[in-house]
């Protein structure tokens, strides 16, 4: 059951709907039922009991192509977890010798990394430009898995995340990482929130990045979301310890594809991401 906020293309309105995706090709739109937010569906005693009563109702259906998709976040932080895969920890590991020793600390430690990616207003939706850093000149998306938590830090969905990060900045000093993790459009989500998958389905899923320059694939990568060392639940209890989070939050899982040393973004490059079970968050490049 996959949820999405979206605007109709054809009215060329402002306005706001949360709709149901059905088949990949209409939208049921569940705010004509009076659902205008996200988290009056995430925030129920059972979403996809919820969803289900909604979509048996007589409520408008809009062809898929005709809706602009949005970032499936409505006041929701955004947080991210790291170093959750062995590809990840070795990266980091070699990108910086300053930092060597914590990357490896904290892939074996009780307490995951976890810090802080965005406010939901400045989330980048599918089809809108991430950004990379004018400052910087080694720069990566990194596609992770995103869980959907409410405000209780219970687990009700996923969609895709992209965590972009300035890799020079982040390897020059550990210190330095809110300004390679967090700045102008580091943060896409999208294309919607698939509902009700329990973690052993999510851990069959795969990943894959693939990146495009000038209309040809300059880098292609996949994992599995198996190969996160930690359970779900476990990083999303870590968020929640002496945090509130009235409107619920999101949690990036970490990243298991991470392109080869001499690769870094270019302006225009496209970036697709793609879970199974999810779908796909497609994004260009643009410096900011
Ligand atoms: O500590 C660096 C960030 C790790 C990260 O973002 C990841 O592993 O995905
Ligand atoms: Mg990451």
């Amino acid at each position: 059951m996959k949820i999405c906020r979206f605007k109709n293309k054809e009215k060329h309105e402002h306005a706001i709907h949360i709709g149901l995706v059905n088949d990949d090709s209409t939208v049921t739109d569940l705010t004509a039922a009076g659902i205008d937010k996200l988290t009056r569906l995430l925030e129920a005693e059972d979403p996809v009991a919820l969803v289900g009563q909604l979509a048996k109702l007589k409520l408008p259906r809009l062809p898929l192509a005709g809706v602009q998709l949005l970032a499936p976040v409505g006041w929701q932080e955004v947080w991210a977890a790291g170093v959750t895969y062995m590809r990840s920890m070795k990266a980091r590991m070699e990108e910086s010798e300053f930092s060597a020793s914590a990357y490896d600390k904290v892939y074996a430690a009780e307490r995951p990394e976890i810090f802080f990616k965005s406010l939901a207003q400045k989330v980048v939706g599918p089809g809108e430009p991430v950004g990379i850093r004018r400052d910087a000149k080694w720069n990566v998306p990194e596609p992770e898995l995103a869980l959907v938590l409410n405000s209780h830090g219970k687990i009700v969905g996923y969609t895709i995340g992209n965590d972009m990060s300035s890799r020079d900045i982040e390897g020059e000093n550990l210190l330095y990482l809110p300004q390679a993790k967090t700045y102008h459009r580091s943060c896409a989500l999208g294309p919607w929130i698939v509902l009700g998958a329990p973690e052993a389905q999510a851990r069959e899923w795969t990943i894959k990045l693939n990146i495009e320059r000038d209309g040809k694939s300059v880098f292609t990568g996949e994992t599995s979301v198996s190969q996160i060392k930690r359970r779900f639940e476990e990083l999303a209890e870590f968020l929640f310890r002496s945090q509130v989070f009235p409107y619920g939050a999101i949690l990036l899982t970490g990243t298991g594809i991470i392109p080869e040393d001499s690769f870094t973004l270019n302006e225009r490059d496209m970036v697709r991401i793609e879970i199974s079970g999810i779908g796909v968050l497609q994004n260009p490049v643009a410096v900011v």
